[in-house]
Parts: structure tokens; C-alpha cells; sequence
């Protein structure tokens, strides 16, 4: 079984590990976790980085001396442990002055307050060494259909990031911001809910250059997509900036399953499309353990996370390089698809007269499809 390694990049939310087992049903069923432990078992794993919202480190409302105690301390155990925090982001939805969003909420003072304390935190992660600012917008959305503007809403959320994309610019933090879509909860429909619709957004933006995505596995699989797919297309426009990594079984709740488990043959194309298009970042986890769990069973749970990400690197990996494999990719016409359609210099015109192939002929080729999907499988199921 491999054994991670903080050159493997994996990083974790605080959240994640600290995670109490709260849900809309029960009570937590674990204790509160110190950061500083969390910092020191999550090295002790062979974790490389840390990700966290303000309100994971600094409870909401501190005072200005605490919040220096805890942020000393903190970096006290950052350098001890040799973390390093990769990311960072808001928390702009467990206040109840959240309830209707952060940057898109009817009410104008909750926008200017959640903006601001964003503004705070982008001071602290860059102060910290963060290279991605995440924003998940969970309560931006609604339950009724009246109730939000989309349109108008969509103009205070790009309102939002161009203010704070301008106030980045003009602080100089070399510092660039991920959306991470989700389709619903806890709203009942989240705006940006896919990864097609948040690289759309993207567009508009004044600094859209500094802006990209992270998705999240589950999050896909929730809307019932692809999430390979969704990782691959980020990446073809340049806009996969950070992942978060778990797993779903299927459209439900967001389970936030440890990576690997849930959809693994979903996990094993997420793994493929990350390691063939060329992903640099932090593999980044955001799982919960369930509440079933011990704090014993929160640390085996995060070392799964990245055991499984090893296994199925190895795995794509070995699929990659099977000569069998390149076989079946050439008999199923993957070279082919990386051909350009039309030939050099040629055109719509040189089309309209070109010889064109049988389509019956065409349409007698089988695709050889089943035998690639096949050794695929063979090497998840570990008989290759
Ligand atoms: C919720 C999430 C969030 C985001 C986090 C980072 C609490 O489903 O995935 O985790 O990942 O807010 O921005
Ligand atoms: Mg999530
Ligand atoms: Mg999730
Ligand atoms: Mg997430």
C-alpha cells in the first residue's frame, strides 16, 4: 500500500478533519478539534498543506487580541509541523446573517459585511502564503422561485468579485480565486451550480483572468454529471485552479465521502483526467467523516483519502503505459480524434467539394469501445 508523501501534494480543509459529525438530524457525536492538533496528526499522515475558512481558525466574533493569540499560534504550528497552507476562503454560511447568501443575499448591509469579511480573511491568507482564494457561494441561491432576481443577484455576485479582484490587484497578493459550483444544499438551488455555469460567469468578470474553479467530485455527481468530464473541461480553457476531492454516491445529499470511496470508477477517470491534462496544485480533500466515527476513525479516514489517491495513480498509470491499452486506444480511434477535421488551408468551400466517405460504410465500423472500457476496468478491479 503506498505511502503518501508531502511531495504527493495532498492538502485538507481544517473543516474536514475537525468536522463534529453535526447534521440536520443529530447532535455532533465528536468534540471539538484544536487546530494545532489537527496541523500535527495531518503531517504525521504525510499531508503536504492545510486549507481553511476564517471562522474553522478564528471564531466568528472574536476580538482583535484573541484573534492575534490564535493566528501566533497557529503559525506557531504551521512551522513546526512544516505545512503549508495553500488555500484559503470565507465562511458565509453557517452565521444566521448568512441566510439568504453573502454576496448575492436582497439584503444590501449583509453584502457589504460579507464582502468585508472576505476582505479580512484574503488579508490573513496572504499574509500566510495562500496562492487560491475559494469561494464556495452555499446560501447564494433560494428555495422559491420569487424570492431571488437571478438576474440582479448574478449582477451583485460579478459586483462582488470585481471589487475584491481589484482589491487583491491593488494590494499586490499574488493570489487568484476558485469558484466552486454546487447545484443545491443547504439552498435549495445554489446559483453557479455546475462548473459550465461558473466558467460562464467567469467571463464576465473585470479580472476574469484571475478567476477560476474548484470543483468538487461530489458536487458533480450530485447534478448526476461527469465529474472527469467536468476537471478535463476546466482545465482545456485554463481554469482549473484547485480541486476538492471526495466521493458521492450518486444524486443524494452531498455526502463528502472519503476520496476513493462512493463512485470508484468515477474516482479512477477524476484521477486519469488530473494526471493526463497536466494538474500541478494541491490535491485537496474535502471529505467528512461520518458520524459513526471516533476521532480514530477521522484519521483513518484521511489517510484513505490519500492512499486511494495513490492506488488509483498507480492504476491509471498502468493503464496508461499497457501496451494492450495503446492498442485498443489506437482501435478505438483515439489518435484519430486528435486530428484536426478539417486538413491544413482547407476551409468550408473545399469542404462543400471534397469526396466525402460512404456513411453506410461508416456506420458499419464498430467503435471498439467495450474492449478499452474493459481493460479499464481490469485494471481498477487489480486482475491486469
Ligand atoms: C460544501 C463545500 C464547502 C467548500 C468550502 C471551501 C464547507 O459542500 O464543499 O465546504 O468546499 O466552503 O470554500
Ligand atoms: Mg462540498
Ligand atoms: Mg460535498
Ligand atoms: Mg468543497
Amino acid at each position: 500500500i503506498p505511502k503518501p508523501t508531502p511531495a504527493d501534494k495532498f492538502s485538507f480543509g481544517l473543516w474536514t478533519v475537525a468536522y463534529p459529525g453535526r447534521d440536520p438530524f443529530g447532535e455532533p457525536t465528536r468534540g471539538e478539534m484544536d487546530p494545532v492538533h489537527a496541523l500535527e496528526k495531518l503531517a504525521g499522515l504525510g499531508a503536504y498543506g492545510v486549507n481553511f475558512h476564517d471562522d474553522d481558525l478564528i471564531p466568528f466574533g472574536s476580538d482583535d487580541d484573541t484573534r492575534a493569540r490564535i493566528v501566533e499560534r497557529w503559525k506557531k504550528g504551521l512551522a513546526d509541523t512544516g505545512l503549508v497552507v495553500t488555500t484559503a476562503t470565507t465562511n458565509l454560511f453557517t452565521h444566521p446573517v448568512f441566510k439568504d447568501g453573502g454576496f448575492t443575499s436582497n439584503d444590501r448591509d449583509v453584502r457589504r459585511f460579507a464582502i468585508r469579511k472576505v476582505m479580512r480573511n484574503i488579508d490573513l491568507a496572504a499574509e500566510l502564503g495562500a496562492k487560491v482564494y475559494v469561494c464556495w457561494g452555499g446560501r447564494e441561491g433560494a428555495e422559491s422561485g420569487a424570492a431571488k432576481d437571478v438576474a440582479a443577484a448574478l449582477d451583485r455576485y460579478r459586483e462582488a468579485f470585481d471589487v475584491l479582484g481589484e482589491f487583491v490587484h491593488d494590494r499586490g497578493y499574488d493570489l487568484r480565486f476558485a469558484i466552486e459550483p454546487k447545484p443545491n444544499e443547504p439552498r435549495g438551488d445554489i446559483l453557479l451550480p455546475t462548473i459550465g455555469h461558473a466558467l460562464a460567469f467567469i467571463e464576465t468578470l473585470e479580472r476574469s483572468e484571475n478567476v477560476g474553479v474548484n470543483p468538487e467530485v461530489g458536487h458533480e455527481e450530485m447534478a448526476g454529471m461527469n465529474a472527469a468530464h467536468g476537471y478535463a473541461q476546466a482545465m482545456w480553457h485554463d481554469k482549473l485552479f484547485h480541486i476538492d476531492l471526495n466521493g458521492q454516491h450518486g444524486p443524494r445529499y452531498d455526502q463528502d465521502l472519503r476520496f476513493g470511496a462512493g463512485n470508484a470508477r468515477g474516482a479512477f477517470w477524476v484521477v486519469d483526467a488530473l494526471e493526463s491534462g497536466g494538474y500541478d496544485g494541491p490535491v485537496h480533500f474535502d471529505f467528512k467523516t461520518p458520524r459513526t466515527e471516533d476521532e480514530e476513525g477521522v484519521w483513518v479516514a484521511a489517510a484513505a483519502c490519500m492512499t486511494n489517491y495513490l492506488v488509483l495513480r498507480d492504476k491509471v498509470r498502468a493503464f496508461r503505459a499497457d501496451p494492450e491499452v495503446q492498442e485498443a486506444l489506437a482501435a478505438a480511434r483515439l489518435p484519430e480524434l486528435a486530428v484536426p477535421t478539417l486538413d491544413e488551408g482547407e476551409g468550408w468551400r473545399e469542404l462543400e467539394q471534397a469526396e466525402l466517405a460512404d456513411p453506410d460504410q461508416l456506420a458499419a465500423r464498430g467503435a471498439a469501445f467495450e474492449h478499452l472500457d474493459q481493460l479499464a476496468l481490469q485494471h481498477l478491479y487489480g486482475v491486469r
